[in-house]
């Protein structure tokens, strides 16, 4: 047996001396040293030796398993270096490449109009205000002197919230805010005149087809403090135009009505298109309605208990699709919802 162990040994010095490379050298260790391995098979055999016999062997089979575990770390060692060895005259990695970019994000042309407006009340001294999108009757209509039987409040236009959903009992209706001009209206409730606010948000009709969607989004600004006129609206409306189209624009001043202000205007600007020619988009009429605006009606002011004798205010509300339209001459609304990336890529 001790014959067998020294052969054993002689043969593991000559194999692993020729490893070539990381598996050969695994191979040889799962041969000899392993569970079903030729020095286990040796072992085997030891229960039929006396207790001398079994000893002297013994120390000759943990030489020769010592020995063995030394050449197998030199083999090891050995192939590692000649692997590395061979990486490094092999050809060469070029990491120079450029990787593949990710294109950047962009903003969708509704967020930035938004902003832009916004930015230019902002220069005007109007501060931003937001409110909830979920609102009370009272908030979007009744406070405002829509009358109960006024159209715009009709299931027609207005998307309601089943009271089934809510948590408690509303003290009025509660529905989608058709404008942004509950958050005016919540801002009087809580602060003091004077006040100068512009309002960007989301709001909801009952409303689909080619020029109109359920959901759009509008700026409403407001404006109250002693001894404000209809000629400071007409003053910051047209520096608006100016800011946000050019130099070239002018302002146009139409009678209007909406219930929440007296007198009321629509505001159209020269056309952006045809620059007041006549064209498809302006009908031939040269200009282009973009806002709506007046002087906040007295039942307004009664509403929010501010007193019509110490001030007056003007507002105004704009859609920012249409705007935007206008602005990057887009002819269709549906563009704007679509979300697909070679047109917002165009921004
Ligand atoms: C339009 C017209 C307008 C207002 C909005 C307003 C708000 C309060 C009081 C009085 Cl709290 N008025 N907002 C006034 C006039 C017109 O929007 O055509 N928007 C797209």
């Amino acid at each position: 047996m001790e014959d067998r162990l020294k052969a054993l040994a002689e043969e593991a010095r000559r194999e692993l001396s020729g490893a070539p490379d990381a598996g050969a050298v695994e191979t040889a260790r799962v041969k000899y040293l392993g569970k079903k391995g030729e020095l286990s098979k040796v072992l085997g055999g030891m229960g039929k030796l006396s207790p001398t016999e079994r000893r002297a062997l013994g120390e000759v089979a943990n030489s020769v398993k010592d020995e063995v575990e030394r050449l197998l770390a030199d083999a090891t060692g050995r192939v590692q270096d000649a692997a590395l060895e061979a990486e490094l005259h092999g050809p060469k990695l070029d990491v120079t490449l450029p990787g593949r970019g990710r294109p950047p994000g962009r903003r969708h042309p509704v967020s930035r109009t938004l902003d832009e407006v916004v930015r230019v009340f902002a220069r005007l001294g109007f501060e931003v205000a937001t409110g909830p999108e979920v609102e009370l009757d009272f908030y979007n209509f009744q406070a405002l002197n829509f009358l109960d039987d006024h159209p715009a409040r009709d299931t027609q236009d207005t998307f309601f919230v089943d009271p089934a959903w809510l948590a408690k009992r509303p003290s009025s209706p509660v529905l989608l805010r058709t404008h942004t001009s509950p958050v005016q209206v919540r801002a009087m409730l809580g602060r003091k005149p004077p006040l100068r606010i512009v309002v960007p948000g989301r709001v909801y009709r009952r409303d689909s087809d080619i020029t109109h969607t359920p959901m759009f989004h509008q700026v409403e600004g407001l404006l109250v403090d002693r001894d404000v006129t209809f000629g400071e609206l007409k003053g910051t409306l047209s520096a608006f135009a100016t800011a946000f189209f050019g130099k070239g624009i002018k302002t146009r001043f139409r009678p209007s009505f909406f219930p929440f202000t007296e007198p009321s205007a629509e505001v159209d600007i020269t056309c952006v298109i045809c620059s007041g020619k006549g064209c498809r988009v302006c009908k031939g009429s040269g200009w282009l309605e973009v806002l709506g605006a007046g002087m906040v009606h007295p039942n307004v002011f009664k509403s929010v208990r501010y007193d019509s004798a110490d001030v007056t205010g003007f507002a105004f509300g704009l859609g920012i699709e249409r705007l935007t339209m206008l602005k990057y001459a887009i002819d269709d609304l549906r563009l704007m919802f679509e979300n697909d990336a070679r047109f917002l890529e165009q921004f």
